[in-house]
């Protein structure tokens, strides 16, 4: 039996198995084994060729947004109006096979954005070139899913799932959970909060599946078991996403008006250049850039040409966006901070 039907037969265990207090332990088990088996089906192997490896295309610029969603929803008709991407006139004529990457320039920022083929339900699993679409989107700073307006909603549940499978957390922070491996001592478990989600036994019966019997373990949050599983595999992506809805000029006032109260969602029509710029606009926040301009002694500093950064960046990050060797005889520095970027948490 293959992996892919291993997972297969362990989800439909998973649905046929009732949840509750006398279960909560066997799912436990089922959920740990499914995380084995997904890493594995991550792993390359000989026969098909190098898996879990995305795209050959270099980063560049200040960051990175990968355009995934199911075929025909408009990700190449997007790239076309909202970078400078040279020779493809009319890619969108075209399914896309391969990535292509574009820059949008924007308050002084080159983001990288990269148009992907369109995947289908079961692209994790190595269907098509979905696997190596996901594997991209892997090393992207913020996921843009691409949906069709006027099709089901269904899509979006299915594109989650296929990222979620390996191993992308979606608009999700990194549980608080300390987790250090010894090599003697047994394990030592350790809650802040009380448990609401997922019990001790759980916890117990999960580090025994995956051997670790020397540990030592701090959950200072109400996690679920999924959490704690993604803890210990350790290989997690955290990346914030935005669902983008095209062709809105082809839906009701009615359904457009649901669709755009969504949280983490915007409403656009490629072909109708209708609420594109309000778009940047939104990955713009969504990618929390921090720019930082350097100035002379007594000079204004120039604000047409920043340095930019990641969130929770430091000075040391800041030199080596200018030079490489700038570091080793930097020995202090001035700062001054303009304006403090609204919360994420309170959005
Ligand atoms: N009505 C409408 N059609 C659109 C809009 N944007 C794109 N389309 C059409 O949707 C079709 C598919 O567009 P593409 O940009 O090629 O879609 P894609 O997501 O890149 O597709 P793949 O590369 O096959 O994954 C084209 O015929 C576009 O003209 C829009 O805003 N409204
Ligand atoms: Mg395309």
């Amino acid at each position: 039996m293959g992996i892919a039907e291993k997972i297969k037969e362990i989800e439909q265990e998973m649905a046929r198995t009732q949840k509750n207090k006398a279960t909560e332990y066997h799912l436990g088990l089922l959920k740990a084994k499914l995380a084995r088996y997904r890493a594995q089906l991550l792993e390359p192997t000989t026969k098909s060729g190098p898996a879990g490896t995305g795209f050959d295309v270099q980063k560049s610029g200040d960051a990175r947004i990968a355009l995934i969603g199911f075929p025909s929803v408009g990700k190449s008709t997007l790239l076309s109006k909202v970078t400078h991407t040279a020779s493809e006139t009319a890619a969108y004529e075209f399914t896309t096979l391969t990535a292509i990457p574009g820059v949008i320039e924007y308050k002084g920022a080159r983001i990288q954005l990269l148009d992907l083929p369109g995947i289908v339900e079961g692209a994790s699993q190595g269907r098509g070139r979905g696997r190596q679409v996901v594997a991209t989107a892997k090393t992207a700073d913020l996921i843009v899913i691409m949906l069709d307006a006027t099709k089901s909603e269904e899509h979006r549940r299915l594109l989650e799932y296929e990222l979620d499978a390996v191993g992308i957390r979606l608009n999700k922070t990194k549980p608080d959970v300390v987790f250090k491996r010894k090599t003697t001592g047994g394990i030592t478990l350790n809650t802040t909060v009380k448990l609401t989600k997922t019990d001790e036994k759980t916890i117990r019966t999960i580090l025994a599946g995956y051997k670790l019997h020397n540990c030592d373990v701090m959950i200072r949050e109400d996690i679920t078991t999924d959490e704690f599983i993604d803890v210990l595999l350790g290989n997690r992506k955290y990346i914030p996403c935005l669902y983008v809805y095209n062709k809105i000029d082809a839906i009701s006032l009615e359904q457009l008006d649901k669709l755009a109260r969504q949280p983490n969602s915007v409403v656009i029509s490629c072909e109708m250049d209708l609420n594109l710029d309000y778009l940047i606009e939104r990955m713009w926040d969504e990618l929390e850039l921090v720019k930082v301009y350097t100035k002379k002694r007594g000079a204004h500093p120039d604000l047409t040409d920043p340095v930019c950064l990641r969130k929770g960046a430091t000075i040391e990050d800041v030199c080596n966006g200018i030079h490489r060797s700038l570091v080793t005889n930097f020995r202090y520095g001035l700062v001054w901070v303009g304006r403090l970027r609204r919360n994420r948490a309170s959005y």
